[in-house]
């Protein structure tokens, strides 16, 4: 017992410096699986052992289900709004204001990150509370959400008795491209910018969502700060990175108001270099006493300013409404535009998303119109400047037939997205094989969208399983394939035999089936023929599969050509059973909870026999229950599970379903 709650406390603190390497130091000390293998044992002893759960355990940022709505709370101090300067007269306007009360101010410079604002409790060192915004006096308490955030220490290096912390949780651009590429992928509304997807991804019921949409956090301010013997801005900033949160690292102290308006210019172009979105920079008059002094206006602090910068909107004319076609088959209009530059590249396309935000922005093939890059890195068009119209412009009309394939167009109920229903189209079939063989599908280096595209044209495939059955000879004589390339190819190909089942379910494409439900199709079905047979009640008892998802999966499966392509790739010896277990999954699909003490088994230990037979051990008995094992004195849950009409076993009744 002794051992192993030293070894719990040890696996904590190993996991939170793993964690601060990442994401503080940003300079990583182990590797993604050395860190798994971490979690993973401090989650079976927590398992063993609930009592020893605390909340700053790194176990608890992976996420429940909250309450259905998130409660107001009162902010222990209201959150105010800064004034903003959009130009160099209102900043000198500023330095003046502040030189009438505090004539020898400083002034320090943060980068105005463009998320929104969370406020931290702490009480003797542990995270006990994460609140929105707001109004600015009551905000939401979205605690839970919160943890999900690496970024957000649990637990403070030291055992302060209270700290309220606030900074802005942001997206990173390159997760809103990918999220909104995904969105898009599955015929969803996409967010309009990194801000809004953070707002939407902190305030989900079910944070594992939260989780899987990896936020990040600055801390800037602190309430109370003298009294953790901190007396400027700058100090602030130290300080809170001496207690484990991340303070972005761009901040500078300027004297007078030239140098920093130089600084301010400078900024506003380099900001399209950083992999998070920016509207500005927050000036502040570092001295704490002096800010003091300053006050407050009925809004806004004195002692601060956001400086915005210029918005990047440039004009350009549409030459042309062309119309992409992505694997799950839906139709994506796209801008040509004349090239223009913005936010620090030359962009010719524009993204237009669907028919209704055509037809809502009101956009004709050749009108001018504003465009931006949404959230720094998608373009996107804003408005189309009708003013400049001369009746020459044409309106777009989304083809009935596919622009690859000429199958039939629908859009179906309830979605933005219109869908090339052919199963044989070209453009499907090519991001289809893009797909399987993508690093976290199939992992096939060195098979690139351009050799795809030239496998299918020339003939050597016809979807991604023919990849097994390609010939060295053939291979060769494609263009631009030397030998060396080929041979690296058809072993890499080789290689991705082995990848196991898991990414395989992922590869396969299947509408709504993402990375992650690929892992807990794995785990719950063991191997590709149990998951072929499966029914949508037994995938909607297994946790984290939706109704969507089972009516997807069943449909993929009940389909002829499936079955042929899942045929092949077992004929080429495709590995197609979960990574870790050998036993026979006869708990695929089902939900089975322990109660009760037992006499043959630790409770971890029959946990573990559970998964490795296909199942999920459950810790709450529902409809969705397939059985409980109950030992001796077993309670509340032996009772629902009566009342339920839930099987019960005994331990022995249990135990020779195994053999
Ligand atoms: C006072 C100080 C509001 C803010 C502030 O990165 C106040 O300092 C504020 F009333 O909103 N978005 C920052 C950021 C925002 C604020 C801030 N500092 N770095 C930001």
């Amino acid at each position: 017992m002794r051992a192993e709650y030293d070894r719990l406390l040890e696996l904590r603190q190993m996991i939170e410096e793993a964690n601060e390497h990442y994401y503080v130091l940003n300079n990583p000390k182990l590797t993604d699986s050395e860190f798994d293998s971490l979690v993973r044992e401090l989650l079976e002893i927590e398992r063993k052992h609930p009592e020893w759960i605390t909340p700053d355990s790194p176990s608890q940022r992976v996420g429940g289900t909250v309450a259905k709505e998130f409660p107001k709370v009162q902010h222990a101090e209201q959150l105010l709004s800064l004034d903003n300067a959009f130009n160099a007269g209102d900043l000198r306007d500023f330095d003046r204001r502040v030189r009438s009360i505090a004539p020898e101010a400083e002034y320090i410079v943060e980068y105005k990150i463009d998320g929104l604002t969370v406020a931290l409790t702490y009480e003797d060192g542990i995270l006990v509370r994460g609140a929105t915004r707001g109004d600015g006096e009551y905000g939401e308490e979205i605690t839970a959400n919160v943890k999900t955030i690496s970024a957000v220490p649990l637990r403070l290096k030291e055992k302060t008795p209270r700290l309220d912390v606030r900074g802005e949780g942001y997206m990173p651009k390159g997760s809103f491209a990918k999220l909104n590429e995904e969105r898009e992928e599955e015929g969803l509304s996409t967010f309009a910018n990194p801000r809004n997807a953070a707002a939407g991804s902190l305030r989900q019921l079910d944070s594992k969502v939260t989780a899987s949409r990896k936020l990040g956090y600055f801390a800037y301010q602190m309430l109370t700060p003298e009294a953790h013997g901190v007396n400027t801005q700058f100090e602030v900033l130290e300080y809170l990175k001496s207690q484990g949160f991340v303070v972005n690292p761009e901040y500078r102290l300027f004297k007078t108001i030239d140098e920093l308006i130089t600084f301010c210019e400078e900024k506003a172009e380099e900001r399209h270099n950083l992999p998070y979105e920016t509207d500005g920079l927050v000036i502040k008059v570092n001295d704490l006493a002096q800010q003091r002094e300053l006050g407050f206006t009925a809004k806004s602090p004195r002692w601060a300013i956001a400086y915005k910068f210029p918005a990047e909107q440039v004009e350009t004319v549409v030459e042309d409404i062309i119309v992409r076609v992505g694997r799950t088959g839906v139709l994506t209009p796209t801008a040509v535009v004349r090239p223009v530059t913005v936010a620090g590249s030359t962009v010719s396309r524009a993204t237009l998303h669907n028919l209704d935000n055509i037809r809502q922005k009101d956009i004709r093939i050749g009108d001018y119109v504003l465009l931006h890059k949404a959230g720094d890195v998608i373009p996107e068009i804003i408005q189309a400047l009708t003013e400049k119209r001369t009746g020459d412009e044409r309106l777009f009309q989304m083809p009935d037939l596919c622009p690859e394939c000429q199958g039939l167009v629908v859009r179906e109920e309830g979605e933005a997205a219109h869908r090339c229903t052919s199963i044989t189209c070209p453009a499907q079939q090519r991001e289809a094989v893009i797909h399987f063989v993508s690093r976290d599908a199939m992992n096939i280096e060195g098979l690139g969208p351009a050799v795809v595209q030239q496998l299918l044209e020339s003939g050597l495939i016809k979807d991604a399983a023919d990849l097994y059955y390609l010939e060295f000879d053939k291979l060769v004589q494609l263009e631009r394939m030397g030998k060396k390339s080929a041979e690296n190819l058809l072993n890499a190909i080789q290689q991705s035999k082995e990848r196991g089942l898991a990414p395989l379910i992922f590869a396969l494409g299947i509408r709504h089936v993402g990375e992650k439900a690929g892992k807990i199709l794995a785990q719950a079905f063991g191997t590709m023929d149990r998951l072929q047979e499966t029914t949508e009640e037994q995938l909607t008892g297994i946790p984290d599969i939706g109704p969507a998802m089972a009516k997807s999966l069943v449909k993929f499966f009940s389909q002829e050509s499936t079955r042929h392509f899942i045929e092949k790739l077992r004929d080429a010896r495709v590995k197609m059973i979960a990574q870790t277990s050998t036993r026979p999954p006869i708990f695929a699909g089902k939900s089975i909870v322990v109660t009760g003490a037992l006499q043959k088994w630790e409770r971890s230990e029959i946990e573990n026999l559970i998964e490795e037979y296909g199942g999920k051990a459950a810790s709450s008995v529902s409809k969705k229950t397939a059985f409980v094992v109950a030992g001796e004195k077993a309670g509340s849950k032996l009772a629902k599970a009566r009342e339920l009409g839930v099987p019960v076993l005994t331990e022995e009744e249990f135990s020779q379903l195994l053999d």
